[in-house]
């Protein structure tokens, strides 16, 4: 199960990559071509500096002040958000490592693109804990304080190319966000093809477990949201866009 997953000359080839704490994306097993390959790489300290690559896996510091967002979000429930319900996936996630030394050596982004090798005793803590620690520490880096506008770039003409406009790309994306039942995710992804589309996934699942890059993703659970919206979900997917930081994202993109 193991060899099939983890290719020992592909582990060979990046082994000091995944030495020097970068975050590796490995695609599915399978025959891909070298040009797949090497753009499905994923680069988890520049989608998430501060943040660990590896066990054991620390909190990182918010990159602005908790009320930094209120364009959006207001200052306690990032307070809360951050410093218990991030924290709580941070600690769960170490928990469940913790007698496993052989998996603490995995880095955070093999880890959930290979759910199906992690020992199932701890399976569904990494899926959950391990998906809730990368997809908050990509959600603070997402936005920032002087965040809104539009993207521009490669990141925008991909969306042009992909989705039709940036006008499209909201729409889908809000409607994602606003139609996604229960807890969980609205994704705008990079796939394996190179292409962008807009995905959702339920409770701390990541798109990693699809061989797809996070670009941009909102949190619609409803401690995201409901101490300054109560039910009006759709109000603060709205808002969201006042703060996204799209150079993070194009650096997303990029990564
Ligand atoms: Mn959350």
């Amino acid at each position: 199960m193991k060899e099939k997953l983890f290719l020992p000359t592909r582990r060979e080839a990046l082994g000091t990559m995944i030495g020097a704490g970068l975050g590796v994306w490995l695609a599915p097993f399978g025959a891909a071509p070298a040009q797949t390959m090497a753009s499905s790489k994923i680069h988890f300290d520049k989608l998430a500096p501060g943040a660990s690559s590896a066990y054991p896996f620390a909190l990182p510091d918010l990159p602005y002040a908790f009320n930094a967002l209120a364009a959006a979000i207001d200052e306690q429930t990032m307070q809360i958000h951050h410093d218990r319900h991030h924290k709580a996936y941070t600690d769960n996630l170490n928990n469940a490592l913790k007698d496993h030394p052989e998996w603490q050596k995995k880095s955070i982004v093999e880890l959930l693109s290979n759910l199906q090798a992690v020992p199932a005793e701890v399976r569904t803590a990494v899926r959950n804990h391990g998906g809730g620690y990368f997809n908050h520490a990509l959600f603070w880096r997402m936005m920032g304080p002087n965040g809104g506008g539009a993207p521009t770039g490669d990141l925008a003409a991909a969306i042009n190319r992909d989705l039709g406009s940036f006008d499209a790309c909201k729409e889908k994306f809000n409607k994602a966000a606003s139609t996604l039942f229960g807890s969980g995710w609205a994704w705008l992804v990079r796939t394996a093809e190179g292409k962008l589309e807009v995905v959702q996934t339920p409770n701390q699942d990541t798109p990693l477990a699809s061989g797809q890059k996070p670009v941009l993703g909102i949190d619609v659970w409803e401690h995201a949201y409901y101490l300054r919206y109560q039910n009006k979900r759709a109000d603060y997917i709205a808002n969201f866009w006042n703060v996204i930081n799209w150079e993070q994202c194009a650096k997303n993109f990029a990564a």
